[in-house]
């Protein structure tokens, strides 16, 4: 018995109260899907793509879980169509894709590569004709390698500059279909472990003041991406981050854990988010920096904090959990016990009140009126039965617990207009390879057949009845 055929044998005795007694979200909540360029696209020599610093770092032998690299990947440039077919099966509503910067700028900046859009353009006509929103990611970690030889990559602010002229082309060329634009996807993630801990691309191992401009400089480019969108993205174009932010719930919800958590997510934020939207940095990160503090203008804390128009946040499990504390920052985040439980990833612990802390603080903290949740998934062990059949009850499991609490939060006012289940499809998983799986649907990555998961028809459900189910 297939897992279709078994929830369509539900009998009517019992069948759940009618949607309009269930724990819904807002009317014209955005489902969708997510994913990015390099982790499903494969195609890497095509249409005169350059290389980025993904495709060196991959290569490497040792830096990937079973030397895996993303040449093929899902093949999505080319099977493009089918996978559309798969989101429109689930009859999500929404995609979040990521557009390749080195296809568009081959050498990162310079001429724009004439056939750089092209995949792209394919790519949207069809999401639009099968009647989903795109929502495009403009850097989903695959800087130009060029940008990273020539001078340093994102420790130089040339390559902030860079970003900015290609977020302008391509607002430029494709606004007429795309209205939603996310600069900088997880720029925490990429600055520490690619330039800080060394296990991402470009694998660097900077001082703690590279470091610190490294990060100073990413912010900078999703301001200037932000203001070239702006200038020549067509009216009405929206444009904001993606980032996964430092979470602190509180442990016990009392009035005074709230307030520490708070200022806690407002603290262990302020390379990110706290300086996009108050265009400083707090003092405590300065002091905190002393003489490793990034090297910056006002001017540039006026550019990073261009207005937006939406928050997009990757939600994926608390970061602390803390308490009030009479200590000079006022909380103390707890440590973490080694029985917390977690997903197949073993960083991806489960910690569903996340999902309602994350877009609450968010809201509360800056005065945020539209928030996209941009990604939240996980990995799960998916062993296929011996008829390919995967009964994925973890994933259900952490989805639906993570949707309730988002529900929680919607019902409560908190603004998230939508949510980008990560993933579509199992795919590259950066250092992970092919090991860990995030999809709804199966990969086999030597035929690229695509298997729903019991996840897909729980996806499927929970779309159709606009409702936690
Ligand atoms: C995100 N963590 O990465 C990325 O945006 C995706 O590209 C990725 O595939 C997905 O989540 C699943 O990993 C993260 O350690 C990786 O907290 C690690 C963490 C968070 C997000």
């Amino acid at each position: 018995m297939s897992a279709e055929s078994g929830l369509a044998n539900a009998s009517k005795e019992n069948s759940l109260p009618n949607r309009s007694l269930r724990p819904g979200f807002p009317s014209g909540f955005l489902w969708g899907t997510a994913t990015s360029a390099y982790q499903i696209e494969g195609a890497v020599n095509e249409d005169e793509r350059g290389p980025s610093i993904w495709d060196r770092h991959a290569h490497k032998i040792g830096n990937i879980l079973n030397n895996g690299n993303a040449d093929v990947a899902n093949d999505h440039f080319h099977l493009y169509k089918d996978d559309v077919q798969l989101m429109k099966a689930l009859g999500a509503k929404a995609y979040r894709f990521s557009i390749a910067w080195p296809r568009v700028f081959p050498a990162g900046a310079g001429a724009p590569n004439p056939k750089g859009l092209d995949f792209y353009d394919r790519l949207l006509d069809e999401l639009l004709a099968s009647g989903i929103e795109p929502f495009a990611t403009l850097y989903h970690w695959d800087l130009p390698l060029a940008l990273q030889d020539r001078h340093g990559g994102w420790l130089s602010r040339e390559t902030s500059e860079a970003f900015a002229h290609y977020a302008g082309h391509v607002a430029k060329r494709l606004s007429d279909r795309v209205k939603h634009f996310f600069t900088i996807n997880e720029c925490s993630r990429f600055v520490n472990l690619g330039h800080g801990h060394g296990s991402d691309a470009p694998g660097l191992k900077l001082s703690r003041a590279e470091l610190n401009q490294v990060r100073h400089n990413v912010a900078l480019g999703h301001g200037l991406a932000v203001r070239s969108i702006r200038t020549q993205g067509r009216a009405g174009t929206r444009v904001g981050p993606a980032e996964n932010i430092v979470t602190c719930v509180p442990a016990i919800e009392t009035p005074a854990n709230i307030r520490a958590a708070e200022i806690a997510t407002r603290e262990l934020n302020a390379g990110y988010l706290t300086v996009m939207l108050e265009g400083k940095y707090t003092d405590a990160f300065l002091a905190d920096a002393g003489k490793d503090a990034p090297q910056f203008t006002a001017e540039d804390l006026d550019i990073i904090s261009s207005p937006i128009d939406f928050v997009g946040l990757n939600v994926y499990m608390p970061e602390h959990y803390v308490v009030a504390a009479d200590n000079a920052q006022g909380f103390a985040p707890l440590p973490f016990p080694d029985s917390f439980p977690h997903m197949d990833s073993a960083w991806l612990k489960i910690g569903p009140e996340a999902m309602y802390w994350g877009p609450r603080h968010v809201a509360k903290l800056w005065d945020v009126k539209s928030i996209y949740i941009t990604e939240n998934g996980t990995s799960a062990a998916d062993q296929p039965d011996t008829a390919g059949n995967v009964y994925d009850v973890d994933r259900i499991m952490y989805l639906r617990n993570y949707l309730t609490q988002l529900q929680r939060a919607t019902s409560e006012g908190v603004p998230v207009l939508g949510y980008f289940l990560w993933s579509l499809m199992d795919n590259f998983e950066w250092t992970d390879g092919f090991e860990k799986r995030f999809g709804l649907y199966r990969v086999d990555f030597n035929t690229q057949r695509r298997t729903p998961k019991l996840s897909a028809s729980f996806y499927r459900e929970i779309i159709a009845q606009n409702a936690v189910v």
